[in-house]
């Protein structure tokens, strides 16, 4: 057996140590979902936010064939800048860390490693779904299969209109992956509050997800949930002004045949260019909101420890 290269930073050494409350960040929002330098920039406020609630935060990436748990101001800078970094998910994880590779780590990348690293909660924007016209392409995020087998608790703005929301709902559903609206019945689409289609699970604390996460574990169910939070209000972009925007960036990704791992990507820049910035503002408010859940969900847990 070879041994998984695990590198804890300082700070996150001394929280597991200590049994403090830990909540794992993404690298793939870093590389491939917002423009240098507002990327860095997020990312730091992030892991400010992450802090100020009383959890430590721990952006996960492997760099150089190390699987990083916690990375350094430095290491978050070059991460942010370098060109053609790797895009990471379940396919993709074990090939780049045994080659001695570099990449940012999707949500189903980081679920595994949040994982390998005994962290329960984690963080992000959106996750990936159904996009649309699967039922011609396929294409299905692996983020909603590790939902259903890897026991961390993701906390997401939903999911973007650049997906076919009522099938997303459905493959999580068949998948047995708890969906639950933060404090709304509604099922949050990112940038807007509401998709117009509800959740199957209302929660309104961070002690309630807490519980649920427990008992699926003494239940002996694999997988984790997936705890969907509306984008604060005044960060929001209503439907009405997003949905063409969005229509039209899917519009130029089907003319220049964008597809598999391209796709997301492709979706994320134009939106960001089409709605002048606009996008990334609320994408960084709502990273924000997500993070300071994501701290009191773990403060809970680490409360029942
Ligand atoms: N959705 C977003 N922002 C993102 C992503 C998705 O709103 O940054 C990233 C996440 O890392 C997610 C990945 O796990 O894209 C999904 O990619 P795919 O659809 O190729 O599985
Ligand atoms: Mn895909």
């Amino acid at each position: 057996m070879v041994t998984l290269p695990l590198e804890f930073s300082p700070e996150i050494a001394t929280a597991r140590a200590d049994g403090a409350p830990v909540v794992a960040l993404e690298s793939t929002i870093i590389t491939h979902g917002m423009p240098f330098p507002q990327n860095v920039e997020t990312a730091a406020l992030v892991e400010a936010e992450v802090r100020a609630h009383g959890a430590v935060p721990a952006t996960i990436a492997v760099m150089q064939g190390k699987l990083h748990i916690g990375l350094s101001e430095a290491q978050l800078d070059a991460l942010g800048q370098a060109q053609g970094v790797a895009k990471l998910s379940r396919a993709d994880l074990a090939a780049c860390i045994a080659a001695g590779g570099t990449g940012a780590t999707t949500v189903a990348a980081t679920m595994i490693c949040a994982r390998a690293a005994g962290i329960e909660v984690f963080a992000t924007g959106g996750i990936g779904g159904v996009h649309r016209g699967a039922e011609t392409s396929f294409d299905i995020s692996a983020d909603l299969m590790e939902l259903a087998q890897t026991p961390v608790t993701v906390v997401a703005a939903g999911a973007k209109a650049i997906l076919d929301l009522p099938k997303t709902l459905e493959v999580l559903e068949t998948q047995g992956v708890p969906v639950i609206s933060y404090r709304q019945d509604d099922f949050p689409a990112f940038w807007s509050r509401s998709s117009g289609l509800k959740a199957p699970l209302r929660m309104d604390s961070a002690a309630q997800i807490a519980a649920a996460h427990r008992m699926r574990a003494t239940l002996g169910l694999p997988g984790g949930q997936l705890v969907a939070n509306p984008i604060p209000p005044e960060a929001e972009i209503p439907r009405a002004e997003i949905m063409p925007v969005v229509e039209a960036a899917l519009a130029e990704a089907e003319a220049q045949g964008i597809s598999a791992k391209a796709v997301t990507p492709f979706l994320l820049q134009r939106i960001f260019e089409l709605t002048g910035g606009r996008s990334l503002s609320a994408n960084i408010a709502l990273v924000l909101s997500n993070a300071r859940l994501a701290a009191a969900i773990a403060a809970e847990l680490a409360r029942m420890r």
